[in-house]
C-alpha cells in the first residue's frame, strides 16, 4: 500500500528483562508480568499481570519503553499509557464480573474502542486476550467460542471490519477472568494474512457460530523501518489442526507458518525482537523449548509460558514481533 503521509517514528522499544517489582520509571508505557496469581499491586496503571506460569528459571517481564514523554491514567475500568504516537491499555474483568461471557466480551471490546476513539489512537495494532478456562464447556458453549462471538459482535459493528482486524492472541489461564491488553496507534497498520492458512475470520462453521475476528499479522511502517506483529500462530494448515498429539511436529508446522508470513509480507530477512512460546502441558516444555531454540536460533529473546491454546488439540502456539533492518530499536 502506498504511504499517503510520512510514517511516524517508532517511539518505543520492547524488552524481556528479569522480573522486578521496583516502581516503574517515567519512560515506561507498560510492564507486563507473567505469573500465576496476583501481580505486584502498587496500583500503577501501566502494570499488566498475565496469570500464566513461566517455564525456566528466572522469570522475565515484558517492558515497553517510550522515547517520548508518557502520560498515563485510568478511565471507566480501563488503564492506559500513551506517548503521542502509540497507546497501550488494558481491561481486566474478574470471573465474578462475568455473568455472560459473550456479552461481557462484546461490552469490553466496545468499551476499548470508545477509549481509543476518545484519546485519538483509533488504530489497533495488536491485542492479547487471556481468558480463564478457555476450553471449558462443550460444543458452542465452549468459553473460547463464547468469547469469539462477543468479540465478533463488537467488531462487526464497523462496516468493512474484516479488512482492518488486528493481530491477536487468545490463550487460556488457569484462573482469573478475562484480561485484554492492546497496542494502538494514531495511524493504521496493514493487515496481513497467511497464504498457508484460511483467514481466521473465514473459518467454517465447525469451529463455532462466529469466526474468530483477528488477522494473522499487522505490518506497521515506522520512519525507521517496518515491524510485523505476528498473531498467535499454531499448527493450523488451511483451517485444519494438523499433527494432533505431537508437540514437536506442531512446533515445526508453526515455524513454517511464521516463515510463510514473513515471506508473504516481504520481510524474509526480518529479525525477531521477541518471541513468546505457549505450551499447553508442562511435560512437553523441555523438548519444545529445545526445538524452538534450534528453529529460531539461540539468542533470540524468548518467553516461555504454560497456557491453554484455543483449540483443544493444539499443544503449542508462538507469537512474535519482527523488524526489518532499521525497524528495530
Ligand atoms: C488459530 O490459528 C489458533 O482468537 O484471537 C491464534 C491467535 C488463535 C488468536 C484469537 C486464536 C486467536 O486459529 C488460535
Amino acid at each position: 500500500m502506498p504511504q499517503l503521509h510520512a510514517p511516524d517514528p517508532c517511539s518505543y522499544n520492547v524488552c524481556y528483562e528479569p522480573e522486578t517489582v521496583a516502581p516503574l520509571a517515567s519512560d515506561v508505557l507498560a510492564c507486563v508480568h507473567f505469573r500465576a496469581g496476583e501481580g505486584p499491586g502498587d496500583g500503577d496503571p501501566r502494570r499488566i499481570c498475565v496469570r500464566l506460569e513461566q517455564f525456566g528459571s528466572a522469570p522475565l517481564m515484558e517492558v515497553w519503553r517510550s522515547t517520548r514523554p508518557v502520560k498515563h491514567g485510568r478511565s471507566d475500568g480501563l488503564a492506559y499509557a500513551h506517548n503521542g504516537v502509540v497507546l497501550i491499555g488494558q481491561l481486566e474483568l474478574g470471573q465474578a464480573d462475568i455473568d455472560d461471557l459473550d456479552r461481557a466480551t462484546a461490552h469490553a471490546y466496545v468499551h476499548i474502542e470508545a477509549l481509543l476513539r476518545r484519546t485519538g489512537y483509533p488504530s489497533w495494532l495488536r491485542i492479547w486476550n487471556y481468558l480463564a478456562h478457555i476450553n471449558r464447556g462443550d460444543g458452542d458453549a465452549e468459553r473460547y467460542r463464547l468469547f469469539t462471538q462477543g468479540r465478533y459482535r463488537a467488531l462487526a459493528l464497523k462496516p468493512g471490519f474484516e479488512a482492518h482486524l488486528p493481530a491477536a492472541t487468545a490463550i487460556g489461564t488457569p484462573d482469573g477472568g478475562l484480561l485484554i491488553y492492546f497496542l494502538a496507534a494514531r495511524s493504521p497498520g496493514v493487515q496481513a494474512e497467511n497464504p498457508r492458512q484460511v483467514s481466521a475470520f473465514r473459518y467454517p462453521r465447525e469451529y463455532g457460530p462466529r469466526s474468530p475476528s483477528f488477522s494473522r499479522a499487522t505490518q506497521k511502517h515506522w520512519a525507521q523501518g517496518r515491524q510485523l506483529f505476528i498473531s498467535g500462530t499454531a499448527s493450523v494448515v488451511g483451517h485444519a489442526t494438523v499433527h494432533e498429539g505431537d508437540p514437536i511436529e506442531q512446533l515445526e508446522e508453526t515455524a513454517r507458518n511464521l516463515r510463510s508470513l514473513l515471506e508473504s509480507t516481504g520481510m524474509p530477512g526480518a529479525r525477531p525482537l521477541g518471541l513468546k512460546l505457549y505450551v499447553r502441558r508442562a511435560e512437553h516444555f523441555e523438548a519444545v523449548r529445545k526445538r524452538a531454540v534450534d528453529l529460531f536460533s539461540a539468542g533470540v529473546p524468548l518467553l516461555c509460558l504454560q497456557g491453554d491454546v484455543s483449540r483443544p488439540h493444539l499443544l503449542v502456539e508462538m507469537e512474535g514481533l519482527y523488524a526489518d533492518e532499521g525497524g528495530a530499536r
